[in-house]
């Protein structure tokens, strides 16, 4: 399986799982809102987590945290256009933009962006789909029920997997029809977006139903509330151990992607997960 995107492919035969390291440049992210936002401290930490072993540094530019309210497309543009410009000539990894936004993710294209990172997987915005695939970027397309605004009031489902599942499906089947090439695209659950704690821990531990959809799979558990509800840390910061246990977890039930706040430990867990998964096979030293 591989995955296209702008200026590049991303070839997973090698089952190195891929980690894009995140980058919020918004006062209200609910770990890091605050701490990038001036263009230096912004470029500084995506140099940083490229040198760390990050495949791609994941840029947004609107929280999408629970109960957070929607920023003007002037607003995110005036965020995240500097920091990708900057970033694109600084590193040689490609850049994602996530945003919810066609105009937005059109614009952070032409400033250097390789891969749209949408967490409405294009239903925010109906010219969405036909920009990315215009643009020729990759295309992540994420499960959400509700709004950022809404999402955490009463989410229900029968069966989250199956629900999820079937979302996805049809959001690869409109991607796939608006243009995209079914090879740019990657899916995403969408951890923590309008799901209690135990759909977000079946949806990791059944992950594998999700390789039906023929695409690769991100996980974005990083730091996420589910971790505080179980340890009971109420500070996102300190859910290193949690972010690890899961996104572990979630390589071993088919993810090939995650998206994380700490690059060098994810990626030094992996490492030694991973001689361990192929002590068996023949293949490792
Ligand atoms: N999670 C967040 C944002 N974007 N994109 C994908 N594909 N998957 C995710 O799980 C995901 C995402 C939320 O985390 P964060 O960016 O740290 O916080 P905020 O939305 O408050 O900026």
């Amino acid at each position: 399986m591989e995955l296209r995107f702008r200026g590049g492919s991303w070839d997973f035969s090698d089952g190195r799982v891929r980690l894009l390291g995140v980058l919020n440049v918004t006062p209200d992210s609910f770990s890091d809102g605050g701490r990038y936002e001036s263009l230096e401290r912004a470029l500084e930490r995506g140099i940083r987590m490229a040198e760390e072993g990050a495949d791609a540094i994941d840029v947004g530019g609107e929280s999408t945290r629970p109960g957070s309210d929607p920023v003007s497309v002037e607003e995110e543009l005036s965020r995240v256009v500097p920091v990708i410009e900057s970033l694109a000539k600084s590193v040689s990894v490609p850049i994602s933009i996530d945003t919810m936004k066609a105009e937005v993710a059109r614009r952070a294209v032409a400033a250097g962006a390789s891969i749209v990172n949408d967490v409405t997987a294009g239903t925010a915005d109906e010219a969405m789909n036909s920009v990315v695939a215009g643009s020729g970027a990759g295309y992540i397309l994420m499960h959400m029920r509700g709004t950022p605004k809404t999402m955490q009031r009463a989410p229900r489902y029968d069966d989250v997997v199956a629900e999820v599942g079937t979302y996805l499906a049809a959001r690869v089947q409109a991607a796939t029809q608006a243009g995209c090439d079914p090879r740019s695209l990657m899916v995403d659950p969408g951890i923590g977006f309008g799901k209690k704690l135990r759909d977000n821990l079946l949806l990791i531990n059944r992950l594998e139903t999700l390789t039906s959809l023929g695409r690769p799979i991100l996980v974005g558990a990083s730091r996420k509330s589910f971790i505080g509800a179980i340890t009971g840390q109420t500070n996102p910061e300190l859910r290193l151990e949690g972010t690890i246990a899961s996104g572990l977890f979630a390589v071993r039930r088919g993810a090939i992607a995650l998206r994380v706040h700490d690059v060098a430990p994810m990626k030094r867990a992996l490492q030694v997960w991973r001689e361990i998964d192929r002590a068996n096979d023949g293949t490792a030293p």
